[in-house]
């Protein structure tokens, strides 16, 4: 009878609120895991685990459920014994770094807008929170926490899919030393879309500084950087045609930005001279040129921008108008066309916007830096731009859904591929999962001599008649049968849907993106601004901002390869941003290229956790008269004899090469627990036995 309430009780639950972790449901078919989402998340619970990695859906309204005593409950708490939650995760990461001294990372994936960005402010702020603290180590924590809001200010923007978009990759190192107390911080950033700053597409806006400093800045303030406070004013600001945002504060954002700059030691003369720069942007953007493309109508704008940057006033203008030839030891100025004037005024603004951005990086980094000398551990925090798609997609949109692609790639090598050789390596009974591997995508963007970025790098380099026309030629001549790749020749045939002729398709993992062919939007960039990285003095090959990209892709991999791996994936739940609507073809489609349902089929197939037989060993023998104090024959053994005084079922576990594999988490919690409970009494009985003496 009580049984039977009990399983009442427990279906009722589980009709009411969904199944909390998606191994536990009755089938695996795709509509089963969309229905106990929606049912969830109609309770306003976003959270559900596949094993150890979260499911998270954008609810788009604030939920009363980041507060301290939430961050309390959730403190040292084995994973699965309250409902699912991002600082279940957190506090799994850093528990399992304190006991295996070990170094671990966050992998937050999703497509924009999505809620990466969130998720990660809510596991730094837990850290910050929770780990034991110090008057000094608050300093750095506030320091860590603070530097989101500047960071946000200079690196996100608003979108047409999200007000508050990252336009920046960052991965953030959390230093912790072997007490747990976290230490320092460290920073490293991908690519800002710098074009934004000179361009926005139709209801975008530039980066939120611009207005926020325009809006919240002092009046003296404002006076003494030449500046009118009227977004609308500013050339820069306006092309979206969407300055004002319901969503978005300027003012107040500014006195936050304002005062976490001085928790980051940001003094008076540093941040008057990050405000001028930002300033003298927004002057450069105004300046006109007239039909002989002298900048000759706004020359106090000139004068204020030359100002602000520390330059001298001549030579910005001559700059911005003349192209300068040196033949042997003379000097030729050969005046700019309108168009050429305003191209160089526009990279000149993305170039100090760009350098100031990766400057600001670094003054966090110094700031965050641990001073501890103590051996330390780490927990990484992975926030990249998520995929995206719009109407026009140039250059920009072309790095970030390669950036993503290349973490999806991460997560399968992880995941998917990891554990299917790990299972064929030990041995154990295995039924193969089918999973899409996007190798496939990653090699037709980045192999060496063959990938697009090799393309264009050799069509950028090469003198003389490079177009956007030949290297889209180049394209179809390398990779024309690529079954991921679409000329505006095959479109028709292939998708029904037409491209232009400078347009390029691919079909990424996570859906087609036309791309506007990307030396078109680049424009003399090919030349200029693709060779950001050129050093002067080198006479190597100079490295084309794609292939730098690429090569920091692929140290950021190396960085995450080294570490242990937990993952959220993040799910947009409807596309006009409004609280509670579950728009379910947007949901399956991601569930979909996200490969839930293929990690879900591997996990459920699977083993939740394994460890090598002596390290099990070693943890757990004195749970076992048989094993404690000593083990004198193979681990092997002393692990079948020790699980089997432990009561362990044979489908709770199987013996591999090296390694013991146990099916489901609470088989090992209950072995933890009881190891704590061994440990104790141990503790106890020393004790007693040496207070007799
Ligand atoms: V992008 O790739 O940077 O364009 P993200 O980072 O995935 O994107 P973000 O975290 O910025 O998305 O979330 C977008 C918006 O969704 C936020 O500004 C919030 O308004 C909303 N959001 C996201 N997560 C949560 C949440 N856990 N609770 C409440 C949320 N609102
Ligand atoms: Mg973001």
């Amino acid at each position: 009878m009580q049984g039977q309430l009990d399983m009442e009780g427990a279906l009722t639950a589980r009709d009411r609120v969904g199944i909390q972790d998606f191994v536990l449901l009755d089938e695996t078919t795709e509509a089963a895991f969309l229905t106990n989402l929606k049912k969830r998340f109609s309770k306003d619970l976003i959270y559900t685990y596949v094993g150890t990695l979260i499911v998270s859906v954008n609810p788009y309204k604030e939920l009363d459920i980041y507060n301290k005593k939430q961050m309390d409950t959730y403190m040292g708490v084995n994973f699965f014994e309250l409902p699912p939650h991002i600082y279940a995760l957190a506090d799994n990461a850093y528990h399992t770094m304190l006991t295996e001294f070990n170094n671990h990372f966050i992998l937050i994936s999703g497509e924009s807008g999505a809620g990466k960005t969130e998720a990660s402010k809510k596991i730094l702020q837990y850290y910050a929170v929770s780990c034991p603290s110090t008057t000094l180590l608050n300093t750095v924590r506030d320091k860590m926490l603070m530097s989101n809001p500047v960071l946000e200010a200079f690196g996100n923007a608003k979108t047409l899919k999200n007000d508050n978009s990252s336009r920046f990759g960052k991965y953030m190192d959390i230093q912790f030393n072997s007490e747990g107390d976290a230490v320092g911080g460290h920073i490293l950033n991908y690519l800002l879309e710098k074009s934004r700053v000179v361009h926005q597409n139709h209801g975008e806006r530039n980066f939120h500084i611009f207005y926020q400093l325009v809006e919240g800045g002092a009046d003296d303030l404002l006076r003494q950087l030449g500046l009118e406070r009227d977004v609308q004013h500013y050339n820069y600001l306006t092309q979206g045609e969407c300055a004002i945002v319901s969503s978005i504060n300027d003012r107040n954002d500014w006195k936050t930005v304002k005062n976490a700059l001085q928790v980051i030691n940001f003094d008076e003369i540093n941040t008057n001279h990050l405000f001028g720069i930002v300033a003298s942007v927004l002057h450069l953007g105004n300046i006109q040129f007239d039909s002989d493309s002298k900048a000759s109508i706004y020359t106090h704008l000139m004068l204020f921008s030359s100002q602000l940057l520390g330059v001298d006033a001549q030579s910005l203008q001559e700059g911005l108008t003349f192209r300068k030839i040196e033949a042997r030891k003379d000097q030729v100025l050969t005046p700019f066309t309108i168009d050429h004037a305003i191209y160089a005024r526009d990279a000149l603004a993305k170039a100090i916007y760009g350098q100031t951005f990766t400057w600001l990086v670094n003054r966090i980094n110094e700031s965050m830096e641990n001073k501890d000398p103590s051996r330390k551990t780490v927990i990484g925090l992975l926030d990249i731009y998520g995929f995206e798609v719009f109407y026009v997609n140039s250059f920009e949109q072309f790095c970030i859904n390669y950036c993503n692609e290349k973490l999806q790639q991460l997560f399968i090598q992880l995941t998917l591929k990891a554990e299917q050789d790990e299972y064929e390596a030990e041995n154990i009974e295995w039924e193969p999962v089918q999973f899409f591997n996007n190798k496939i995508i990653c090699d037709l963007v980045e192999e060496k001599h063959r990938g697009i970025i090799s393309i264009l790098d050799e069509e950028c380099l090469r003198p003389g008649d490079a177009t956007d026309l030949t290297f889209l030629e180049r394209l179809e001549d390398k990779m024309g049968n690529h079954p991921h790749f679409v000329t505006h020749k095959l479109a028709d045939k292939m998708t029904r849907k037409t491209l232009e002729r400078g347009d390029f398709r691919l079909l990424h993992y996570a859906g087609e993106v036309t791309y506007c062919v990307l030396m078109c939007q680049s424009k003399n960039a090919i030349v200029k601004e693709c060779f950001s990285t050129m050093d002067p003095d080198s006479r190597k090959r100079p490295e084309t901002v794609a292939t730098h990209f690429k090569s920091s892709l692929l140290k950021l991999t190396e960085i995450l390869m080294a570490k242990e791996a937990w993952y959220i994936r993040c799910l947009k739940s409807n596309e006009s941003k409004q609280p509670g609507q579950f728009d379910e073809a947007l949901i399956r489609h991601q569930v979909k290229y996200l490969g839930l349902m293929e990690h879900l089929r591997v996990r459920r197939a699977g083993f939740a956790y394994r460890r090598k037989f002596d390290v099990f060993l070693k943890r757990y023998k004195p749970l076992c008269p048989a094993t404690w104090p000593h083990w004198r024959g193979e681990p092997a053994d002393g692990v079948e004899v020790l699980v089997q005084h432990l009561g362990y079922l044979p489908h709770e576990y199987k013996m591999g090469r090296t390694k013991i594999f146990i099916r489901h988490p609470r088989t090992l919690y209950a072995t933890e627990d009881a190891y704590e409970k061994c440990k104790h009494e141990l503790a106890t009985r020393l004790q007693a036995k040496y207070k007799g003496y």
